[in-house]
């Protein structure tokens, strides 16, 4: 099994990951990692922050001379903007109570402000959004990062692209079975700032969201996550925790933000026929790969039938909910005083689309490599590259 957990606040020392189950034998590029990194951090519409940051990882665990070893591998991001006053670790002989430490106290609309202060009966609600803030997210790039190179030994690939920003849509049929189109959706999005596919829409998209931000507002949107040449089987029907859609719908929905989860086709197939919606099976003994040779023409499913991948591209859409810190804050009430007032201003993104998507990639790489670890099993590379292959020769003779 792969597990991944990450620990770290805002403006904090940095943000630390420890990810274990990575088979021992694979071979790391930490340029790779930061690589990934850098595109997290960029997207037209991104705060000031991303000027002051440039996320590079530190390897502390894990590795020996490039490789893995099998061990728990451990990263850390330092964060340039550590706020050292905020975050006095020791506090040196001061209570909380004692500093001249400036609260914030007017929770803000949306995020996890009020409901965690209660919950954790915290008087200063940047206990909270220190750590509920997305830059927790770094965490899962890096770790993303790690799956996506042992992906690719599988010489399985996950990209996106973003669809909407706000009203702002671009028009697209991605639910193809033609993996070469889906790299192609990926690599013109590499070029945008925005991360879409269409570089007139985008030139709309970019005067909404100046406009937004004359108006202090913020904006959300969808993106499209895939995955391209996995193999059948990933994921089973036999146990509710072990349907694919379901672990990929929690990863998802885990990312800050994120507010639906469709698999191919999603909610619009509730208004359609079954005739419409469900991809037909065929067979040609001329197909190339490894897999058995049954293919469709339609990806309704996207690529992922009863739990079960199909060996289709698998693909994902996500809604981002705007972010909700605003310039022209909301109404609130101050948890001190108890009184009216507007939620605190504090310095953010318009929007965080793009990044999200890339977040989204890690986290599907993340839920694949756990599929992968669990199907085919295997401490070392080596070992497990050869179940593999065993498996695609005996789905063969199926
Ligand atoms: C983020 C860093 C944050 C925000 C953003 C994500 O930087 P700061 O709070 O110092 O300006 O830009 O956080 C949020 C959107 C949020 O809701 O908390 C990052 O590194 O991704």
């Amino acid at each position: 099994m792969i597990n991944f957990i990450t620990a770290g606040e805002s403006h904090g020392k940095g943000i630390v990951v420890i990810l274990e189950g990575i088979p021992a034998g694979l071979k790391l590029s930490l340029d790779e990692i930061n690589k990934e990194l850098a595109r997290r951090q960029k997207g037209y519409g991104r705060g000031k922050r991303m000027e002051i940051e440039k996320d590079s990882a530190e390897i502390i665990s894990g590795l020996r001379f490039g490789e893995t070893i099998g061990s728990p591998i451990c990263f850390i991001v330092y964060n340039k903007d550590w706020r050292k006053n905020d975050f006095n670790f020791e506090n040196k002989g001061k209570t909380f109570q004692e500093t001249n430490f400036k609260r914030l106290l007017n929770p803000r609309p949306g995020h996890a402000d009020l409901a965690g202060a209660i919950k954790f009966f915290r008087s200063d609600l940047k206990d909270i959004s220190e750590r509920s803030s997305a830059r927790e997210t770094v965490g899962r790039v890096v770790a993303g990062s790690v799956c996506k190179q042992f992906l690719s030994q599988l010489n399985i690939f996950v990209g996106s692209f973003v669809t909407s920003i706000g009203k702002v849509k671009v028009n697209l049929d991605y639910l193809t079975t033609n993996y070469n189109l889906l790299i192609k959706l990926h690599n013109l999005a590499e070029k945008s700032v925005l991360r879409v596919t269409n570089m007139a829409v985008e030139k709309q998209m970019i005067k909404f969201i100046d406009e937004t931000m004359l108006k202090k507002d913020t904006l959300g949107g969808e993106f499209v996550t895939f995955s391209v040449k996995n193999p059948i089987g990933l994921g089973s029907h036999t146990q509710w925790t072990s349907r694919l859609d379901a672990k990929i719908a929690f990863s998802m929905m885990s990312i800050p933000a994120v507010k639906s989860v469709e698999i191919g086709m999603g909610k619009v197939c509730g208004t359609k026929f079954g005739s419409e919606v469900h991809d037909e099976i065929f067979y040609s003994s001329k197909l190339k790969g490894k897999n058995l040779k049954f293919y469709r023409k339609t990806n309704n499913a996207g690529g992922i039938e009863g739990g079960i991948s199909n060996g289709e591209p698998i693909i994902v859409r996500c809604t981002m909910k705007p972010i909700p810190t605003l310039g022209k804050p909301l109404k609130t009430v101050n948890i001190k005083t108890k009184k009216q007032n507007f939620a605190d201003i504090i310095r953010s993104d318009v929007v965080a689309v793009p990044a999200c998507s890339v977040i989204a990639e890690s986290m599907l790489a993340i839920t694949l490599t756990n599929e992968i670890k669990i199907k085919f099993g295997g401490d070392s590379i080596k070992e497990l590259k050869k179940n593999y292959k065993n498996y695609a020769y005996l789905t063969q003779k199926f």
